[in-house]
């Protein structure tokens, strides 16, 4: 006999800046989703596919769980709800040095009713391995009936024990995607996401979370793609931090985008950057819409 084929919604899950991107990428085997150091760097859900002979698991990366404080964050969140919607297996992410308390607010939140896995992720921050061996019986003790795992997701430690364990839990069914779908998502999504990632890396303070990126030009020439983004924030002294002194902030932003872009679409790229300001936009139904958190 055969083995059944699987395949599945598996949906990543936590606080901010747990992992949940470095582990879709991880698991994906390539850099779709953008990274950071610093909270709130994902904003949509976004789909991950990964097809094997016997098996389809759909991942979605969603954004952090939080407070929603305006319009951005709510929509942020709804990603969240429909993931929590169509989740067949959900992995719930949480660096291990921060308290249990921070998680169990979340995990109670999301009232889940599929299997779980929990990975405790960035074991690499701990020194000794009895200290990892104490978090991993805390959570233990606490959620019996889940699949615990401490993983480096950065440092790829433990993390092959991560699709075993997904497998183990994804049921059978038919391929929901053609097996060349990589994501749900298209590339001048992924190249808009690109800018805000180096938004992310290059500027300080408030600047990311008033920063939204909407591609105007996507052109696909012989040679090269020709693409032209405008960069909204919400105030005049933001643009001015944007552009730096000179121009000379904006034009590495171009250079660093410009790279990451080439990189991604394995092309080369001509990237004209434009700086819009419009007022208040994380609140705007409509500016949200046309920036494309719907
Ligand atoms: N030390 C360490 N850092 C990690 C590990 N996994 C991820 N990181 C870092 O943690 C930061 C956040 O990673 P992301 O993958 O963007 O986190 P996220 O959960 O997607 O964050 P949001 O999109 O803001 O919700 C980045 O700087 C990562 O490089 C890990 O295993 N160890
Ligand atoms: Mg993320």
């Amino acid at each position: 006999m055969p083995e059944p084929f699987k395949s599945g919604f598996v949906n990543i899950f936590g606080a901010p800046n747990a992992g949940k991107s470095t582990l879709l990428n991880l698991l994906l085997g390539e850099r779709l989703v953008i990274i950071s150091p610093k909270v709130q760097t994902t904003r949509h859900r976004i789909l991950g596919i990964l097809t094997e002979p016997t098996y389809q698991i759909v991942f979605s990366d969603t954004p952090g769980i939080i407070e929603p404080k305006y319009k951005l964050h709510q929509k942020m969140m709804l990603q969240v709800k429909s993931a929590l919607e169509d989740a067949d297996v959900a992995i719930l992410m949480h660096d291990i040095t921060q308290p249990i308390e921070d998680f169990e607010t979340i995990s109670n939140s999301l009232k889940l009713k599929v299997p779980a896995i929990l990975l405790l992720n960035k074991t690499d921050k701990v020194k000794d391995k009895s200290t990892i061996e104490a978090e991993i019986s805390k959570y233990k003790e606490r959620y019996p009936n889940w699949e615990i795992l401490a993983v480096s997701a950065q440092k790829k430690t433990n993390t092959e024990k991560i699709l075993p364990l997904i497998l183990k839990a994804l049921p059978e069914g038919f391929a929901f995607y053609p097996d060349d779908s990589i994501s749900d998502r298209t590339e001048r999504f992924f190249v808009s996401e690109l800018i805000r990632e180096q938004i992310y890396a290059l500027y300080e303070e408030e600047i990311p979370y008033h920063a939204a990126v909407l591609i105007q030009a996507f052109e696909e020439k012989t040679t090269l793609t020709v693409i032209k983004a405008d960069i909204i924030v919400s105030r005049e002294t933001q643009k001015m931090i944007l552009l730096g002194k000179g121009g000379s902030m904006i034009k590495q932003l171009g250079i660093n985008s410009r790279i990451a872009m080439e990189e991604f679409l394995q092309k080369k790229v001509h990237l004209e950057l434009f700086i819009k300001v419009r007022p208040k936009w994380r609140d705007n139904d409509n500016y949200l819409k046309e920036y494309g958190y719907n």
